[in-house]
């Protein structure tokens, strides 16, 4: 046997591979250690198209590359299996989440087996899975029973901030908690009872309960949070969103805004991403007041990052949820505020934040007092103040606020100037409106301004500085079945933690998996969800844990996943460390990517894990597009023109089925049986074809233009699939997926085989020395794929291995010495072939144990060099020289070269310019 049968060499390596554990990670601190991690999937019914293993194969190739240079790599593969879809299925079909899960981790597995990645199983975990889970409540465990200390800035166990209450109650305190705290002394706590210290408990805990405006998507029945929601709608089913106050469990992610935002410094991940964080937390530095209403025992406090305009001030606004609304509105506005509010609470905060040109609003009746010069200011209720940044009230500038400028404008406000030093680059650009030049910090610098108003604020006791984030708190509960259940139990109203040892929570069975009549969510449904204690039964929280509870940790448990005691071994989590190479999508930026980080630095505070950054180096893989195909349809009939002559008929573009589709030309035979309504198609040909239109669109069911891997493999081989898709162009573009060169790649691998089997398929391999020719061919390309490697650019390297071969089948050069680390490069890439002829070469062990050659520059270099000799600026021969020869000996072998000696003609040179192994320049 001997030629090249990909699918008989394939299965083989991965029956090999297996059996022989070959991708089992061990702490081994005698080597370094590369822990390789790609973003796990949601196991989805439709399997995996083309697009998925991208990231996957790049990864594979780093870790296989890094094995050879000596590296102990953990390469782990798993799934984020609690998820929307299987819940959805399961409400429509009644079948249970957990099988329709385990199928489709089923598929994907096999799908993911076939193109011969270097996972280690043995690590696989899946967050649906109690194993699993266990873990997940035991860190929402950890975070309920912890609190944020920011003199310290770390979290801390509650035992000891119960221990501060104790001595001196929170006075002077400086923790992360609650707006609505009050101050209480030492002897106040010691006289509240059970109930009441619970409840101030958990505004200081890292996960509390609270009442929180959630975004609640009725058709899901369920919670989203802000990165779950596009423009109003759900981004998974496309369902309208409304807001909603309810009861909610959070995670005091606002704790650690100023570590998430500082330590992006330490990471090195893509711009762009670290970009999206930056702006998501959205720090600013300004001033918090209050502004006494006239006849009201209220203040309005706001958030202002230009206090130095306090004497433009003309207006305040509120947001209509604002709580004061009511209280202030007028008798003779009242009317008018409240259809102005019911209409503003339709429009979702992103909708009205992104949308500058509706402009409403309505006056309260009501005035406040400037604290600086005693004036009189409107209250007005207006659409573009959220309520869910700074205070929801702002004081408004209009000379130099746009925002501000455009609604006075619109309802006839004043629009006031104010004159500071500095005030020319900071204001709205262009000047509008009188100019006030009064009060103590006019004329000043900006920065001096405003440094002047806040300790005439903090001296007043009506104001202090303040460092303000759009960043909130991350809700953490939906009301959905199939997520992580809370460990936690409700006595009297308030929370309280399961035992641990009563650890996993397990999801228990209900008879559907819908809301209950009372609009409970699913688990209202179980038949005993109750926690005993001696005290009695209590009833168990009906929410389960949103998607990103799972996979904001899952990095941690692969080094160590089946440790039943902790949720991993001090020893591995020590070893492998922070994740060396991240890839996956650049989608989860605000979402699994800063709440990995989170977690992550809470682990660390409370002593779980030595790091503080889960991801050292990250990598945004592009998305593969799919390239969809057209027929298209005489109007009225079921007649289909070809594209090219379409232009001629009234047609209707359908998409087509890329499957039954090659080079653009239709089977027409596949189309009749695509669809029973199909039968009886018929086609108006040009030039005897039928030829498809084309386009690049996202790679989807409903766009018939999904590409399978599997049948990629069936008809190609996985190794043509992995070098294919490289190849395509650099991992980080965008780019569709088309087949037209993968019968290039595909011959590629059969020409490489060929250096070790001739024609007649019989083994040549030679012991021969290798010329300097076939050295420097092989040692190019050692060096090429090493940098290329390096540095994340695999498509480049997939032309280097295919220049090496055809130069190499040129020298028609079967030797062992150049063959031998050929393959050692390539398996990284096309890792069945090189495994294969790996062996057929006499090796007894995995090419995996191999090491990556050194590139030798002595081969590499070129040896001699074909000078251009211009004689007076133009250029008059070529001479070829060895490259070691000294600038006198080039000049006098130039000078003596035959070709020249016309244009020397006997003279002479008056000067020669010599640049070793560039130019020869004659003057004459
Ligand atoms: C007066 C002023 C004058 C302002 C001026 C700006 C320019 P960033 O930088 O994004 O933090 N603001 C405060 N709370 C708001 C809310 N809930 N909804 C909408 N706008 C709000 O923006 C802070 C500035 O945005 C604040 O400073 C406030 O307007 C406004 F020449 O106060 B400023």
């Amino acid at each position: 046997m001997s030629a090249y049968n990909f699918q008989e060499v394939e299965k083989k390596w991965q029956a090999k591979w297996e059996s022989q554990g070959l991708f089992t990670a061990r702490v081994n601190p005698n080597k370094p250690k590369f822990y390789s991690l790609d973003m796990f999937p949601y196991p989805s019914g439709a399997g995996l198209h083309v697009g998925h293993p991208l990231g996957y194969i790049a990864s594979d190739i780093v870790t296989r590359y890094k094995r050879l240079k000596g590296f102990n790599v953990l390469h782990p593969m798993g799934y984020d299996s609690f998820g929307l879809p299987a819940e959805q299925f399961a409400i429509q079909t009644g079948q249970h989440p957990a099988i329709t899960t385990e199928e489709n981790i089923k598929r994907y597995t096999e799908q993911l087996k076939r193109i011969g990645f270097a996972f280690d199983w043995d690590k696989e975990v899946r967050t649906s899975d109690p194993s699993y889970y266990k873990w997940t409540q035991w860190i929402f465990m950890q975070l309920f029973d912890s609190y944020y200390d920011y003199k310290a800035d770390k979290a801390k166990p509650i035992a000891e901030l119960l221990e501060i209450f104790e001595k001196s109650g929170n006075i002077g305190l400086s923790a992360a908690c609650d707006e609505d705290v009050e101050e209480f002394t030492s002897e106040d706590w010691k006289g509240y009872s059970e109930h009441k210290r619970q409840e101030v408990l958990l505004k200081y805990r890292l996960t509390y309960l609270a009442e929180t405006t959630v975004n609640w998507c009725p058709a899901l029945g369920t919670v989203l949070s802000n990165d779950e929601v596009k423009d109003g709608f759900s981004e998974r089913g496309g369902h309208p969103v409304e807001r909603k106050k309810m009861m909610q469990w959070n995670m005091r992610i606002t704790a650690y805004a100023e570590r998430l935002l500082n330590d992006l410094e330490k990471v090195e991940w893509p711009e762009p991403v670290k970009e999206m964080q930056r702006n998501w937390i959205g720090r600013s530095t300004g001033a918090e007041m209050v502004f006494q209403v006239e006849q009201h025992d209220l203040t309005i406090k706001v958030f202002t990052t230009r206090i130095d305009t306090i004497y433009g001030v003309t207006y305040l606004a509120l947001a209509p949820e604002h709580e004061f609304v009511e209280k202030l509105v007028t008798a003779d506005q009242k009317e008018e505020v409240a259809a102005y509010v019911a209409s503003a609470k339709n429009r979702s905060e992103r909708d009205r934040m992104s949308d500058v040109k509706t402009i409403s609003g309505a006056f309260t009746g009501a005035y406040a007092l400037n604290p600086f010069n005693n004036e009189r200011i409107p209250i007005w209720v207006a659409d573009y103040v959220l309520a869910g940044y700074g205070t929801g009230a702002v004081m408004a500038v209009p000379a130099h606020d746009e925002r501000d400028y455009n609604f006075a404008q619109h309802f006839g406000l004043e629009i006031r100037q104010v004159i500071e030093g500095s005030m020319e680059e900071g204001s709205f650009p262009g000047k509008h409106g009188t100019i006030m030049n009064s009060g103590f910090i006019s004329g000043m610098p900006m920065q001096e301004a405003m440094d002047k108003a806040i300790a005439f604020l903090e001296e007043k006791k009506i104001g202090k500085g303040k460092i303000q984030y759009k960043m909130r708190d991350a809700i953490f509960t939906r009301q959905r079945y199939w997520g992580e259940p809370l460990p936690v139990y409700f006595k009297e109203g308030l929370p309280y933690l399961i035992k641990e040892e009563d650890l996993p929570l397990v999801l228990p069975e209900v008879d559907k998996y819908l809301p209950t009549e009372e609009g409970e969510p699913p688990l209202g449904r179980a038949e005993d969800w109750t926690y005993k204690t001696g005290e009695g039964e209590f009833p168990l929280e009906l929410s389960t844990m949103p998607g990103w509870a799972g996979s904001s940790w899952y990095f941690f448990r692969y080094m160590d996943s089946k440790n039943e005691d902790r949720l991993v071994s001090q020893e591995a989590e020590k070893y492998w460390g922070q994740v060396d190479l991240y890839i996956g999508g650049a989608e989860h930026a605000t979402g699994h990517l800063l709440y990995s980080r989170f977690w992550t630095k809470f682990l660390y505070d409370r002593g779980f894990v030595s790091i503080e950054e889960p991801f050292g180096k990250m990598i945004n893989q592009g998305m593969i597009q799919g390239r969809s195909n057209f027929v298209y349809r005489k109007k009225g009939s079921n007649t289909f023109v070809s594209a090219g002559i379409k232009s001629q008929y009234d047609t209707i573009p359908m998409h087509v089925d890329v499957n039954i589709v090659q080079n653009d030309r239709l089977d027409l035979e596949a189309f009749k049986k695509w669809r029973p309504d199909l039968s009886d198609a018929e086609f108006i040909l040009e030039e005897g074809k039928y030829l498809c239109g084309a386009e690049v669109e996202k790679m989807s069911k409903s766009k018939y233009n999904v590409v399978n891997p599997d049948d990629i493999i069936e008809r190609y081989g996985a190794d043509t699939l992995r070098l294919y898709e490289m190849f395509l162009g650099p991992l980080e573009q965008f780019k569709p997926w088309n087949t037209n060169g993968i019968d290039g790649v595909s011959k590629f691998l059969k020409k490489l085989w060929r250096l070790f089997y001739d024609g007649q398929e019989k083994w040549c391999v030679k012991e021969d020395e290798p010329s300097k020719e076939e050295l420097k061919t092989l040692h190019k390309a050692i060096k090429k794929v090493e940098e290329d490697v390096e540095r994340y650019s695999f498509n480049t390297s997939v032309s280097t291995f295919m220049i090496c071969v055809n130069e190499l089948s040129a020298f028609k050069c079967h030797k062992r010495a150049i063959l031998e680390p050929l393959l050692v490069i390539l398996s990284p890439y096309a890792p069945h072939i090189a495994e294969e002829l790996w062996e057929k070469l006499g090796h007894s062990s995995s090419i995996l144990s191999a090491s990556y050659p050194e590139s030798r520059e002595e081969f590499l270099a070129e040896e001699s060099h074909e000078y251009p000799v211009s004689v007076n600026g133009k250029m008059r021969a070529k001479v070829s020289l060895p490259l070691d020869l000294s600038k006198e000996e080039i000049q006098e072998r130039a000078l003596a070269d035959a070709g020249l000696q016309k244009w020397i003609a006997g003279k002479t040179p008056k000067k020669v310019i010599v640049v070793p192994g560039k130019i020869v320049n004659i003057v004459v």
